[in-house]
């Protein structure tokens, strides 16, 4: 089995420069060792070059990232390599607006909005997606998607994830059911009707609570535990699903030396779990 492991260090998705140091700072904590001797033949690829976007999604694909905005890039190559491609949001955020109903502007707040036809139904009018036409670039349905562990969700998304019909595992839910039960549940969301469909995962750090994951950009208390963080990876790869994911949000520059270093070597680990690191 091979995995190829692409850095995309974007960082003007959101207001802070740095989320594009940390694919550097995976690499040189040993990551892609890691990966070898949990039994991948690694295929190192270059770091995106933002100045020549081009996506592509391979046979099994980890991005390291950069800021959620490289959702869109990731989305659009996996879902026209695989359009059958589910995916399971994890963020405490819902990266749902778009240019119209975004109260920030940021572009990281937007990844799956821009992906639904549903709430941006013509994409070559947002400025630097002339790319994405209609036809070639295939769009995500809100059946596709299952988010775990919202807690920051703008009141303009509330309601698109209620018309939508986007299936929310919140924070209150995780509390209520259980990280076990709530994966159970996201997992055959998605697999229910098709058994082989493909996984991709998107994995915000800012999930985790920040006692664990400080160094991001827009921390909200009351996130992931630490093995609640950990469980996700190893529950979504025990469904024999998992074909792509990214990390992102990392962004050392964000926190002391401390919890900048905790920050990126709980990345590091969630990566290694989503590669079939486990307990036992
Ligand atoms: C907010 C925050 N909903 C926005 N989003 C963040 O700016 O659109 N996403 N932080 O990760
Ligand atoms: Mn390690
Ligand atoms: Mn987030
Ligand atoms: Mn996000």
């Amino acid at each position: 089995k091979t995995i190829s492991v692409i850095g995309a260090p974007m960082t003007f998705g959101q207001p802070f420069v740095g989320t594009d140091s940390s694919p550097a700072l995976l690499r040189e904590q040993g990551l892609l060792k890691d990966l070898s001797s949990l039994g991948w033949r690694v295929e190192d690829l270059p770091d995106l070059d933002f100045n020549n976007i081009c996506s592509e999604a391979d046979a099994s694909l980890s991005l390291l990232g950069g800021d959620h905005s490289i959702g869109i890039g990731s989305l659009a190559g996996i879902l026209r390599a695989k359009p059958e491609t589910g995916v399971i949001w994890v963020d405490a955020h819902a990266d749902l607006n778009t240019p119209d109903i975004s109260e920030s502007g940021n572009m990281h707040g937007m990844p799956l909005g821009i992906m639904m036809k549903e709430l941006v139904p013509d994409r070559r009018v947002i400025p630097g997606l002339e790319w994405m036409e209609e036809g070639t670039s295939p769009r995500l349905r809100p059946d596709s998607l299952v988010y775990v562990g919202l807690r920051d969700i703008d009141k303009a998304e509330r309601k698109c994830i209620r018309e939508l019909g986007i299936k929310a595992f919140t924070m209150y839910d995780i509390d209520h059911l259980g990280i076990g039960r709530v994966m159970d549940l996201a997992i055959d969301h998605l697999l229910a009707k098709d058994p082989n469909r493909p996984i991709h995962l998107s994995y915000d750090i800012d999930a985790v609570d920040p006692l664990h994951a400080p160094a991001t950009g827009t921390a909200v208390r009351g996130g992931l535990t630490w093995r609640e963080a950990h469980f996700v990876c190893e529950h979504v790869v025990k469904s024999g699903a998992l074909a792509s994911a990214e990390i992102v949000e990392l962004n050392a520059t964000l926190s002391d030396g401390q919890g900048a270093s905790e920050t990126i070597e709980l990345g590091h680990q969630l990566i290694a779990a989503l590669c079939g690191e486990c307990i036992f």
